[in-house]
């Protein structure tokens, strides 16, 4: 298994579209593990393939809490087919994003039909913090982040200061 670099903004990568999932095989279950040990060593409750330059619809989640041990979850082709009206609020946070959070609003429940790792179809109903994170991360595989879901003054205000960062690293 291999941690990968993440892709931070402002990434043009993290603004394109990911392309479906054809085929769940061995490679695909790779890069599944792959994005799993990434997470854990950021440390991470989330991850989009696209975070690591991948544009394919497939994302890892662990909410587990420290004394559950690891609780890994695959979702290829998510799809969110229905949401509650309740709608919760969680301070959020990105990997592409570091160090920066802010507060999102979101409906509470969520369900979503995906395929598993063994390419299996499944359902889920996500309530709580997977709820949030869900959608988070299935928002990274329609290229948008959580800054879009704050005001355009903080949003531009948080782009502009990764901007300056990105010119400094390069
Ligand atoms: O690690 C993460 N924590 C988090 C906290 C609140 C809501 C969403 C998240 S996902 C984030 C990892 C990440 O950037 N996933 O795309
Ligand atoms: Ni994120």
């Amino acid at each position: 298994m291999t941690i990968k670099p993440l892709i931070l903004l402002p990434d043009p990568v993290l603004r394109q579209p990911s392309a479906t999932v054809e085929r769940v095989d061995d490679d695909l279950r790779r890069l599944a593990d792959d994005m799993l040990e990434t997470m854990y060593d950021a440390p991470g409750i989330g991850l989009a393939a696209v975070q690591v330059g991948i544009p394919r619809r497939l994302l890892v989640i662990d909410v587990a809490g420290e004394e559950e041990g690891r609780r890994p979850q695959v979702f290829i082709n998510p799809e969110v087919v229905a949401t509650s009206d309740e709608r919760s609020i969680y301070e959020e946070g990105c990997l592409s994003i570091p160090d920066y959070y802010a507060e999102v609003e979101r409906p509470a429940r969520v369900t979503v039909r995906h395929l598993d790792r063994d390419g299996k179809e499944q359902t889920v109903e996500a309530e709580g913090l997977l709820a949030t994170c869900l959608q988070h991360e299935i928002d990274h595989l329609n290229g948008v982040l959580f800054i879009d879901h704050i005001s355009k003054l903080k949003r531009d205000m948080v782009v502009k200061k990764f901007t300056k960062l990105a010119r400094q690293r390069a």
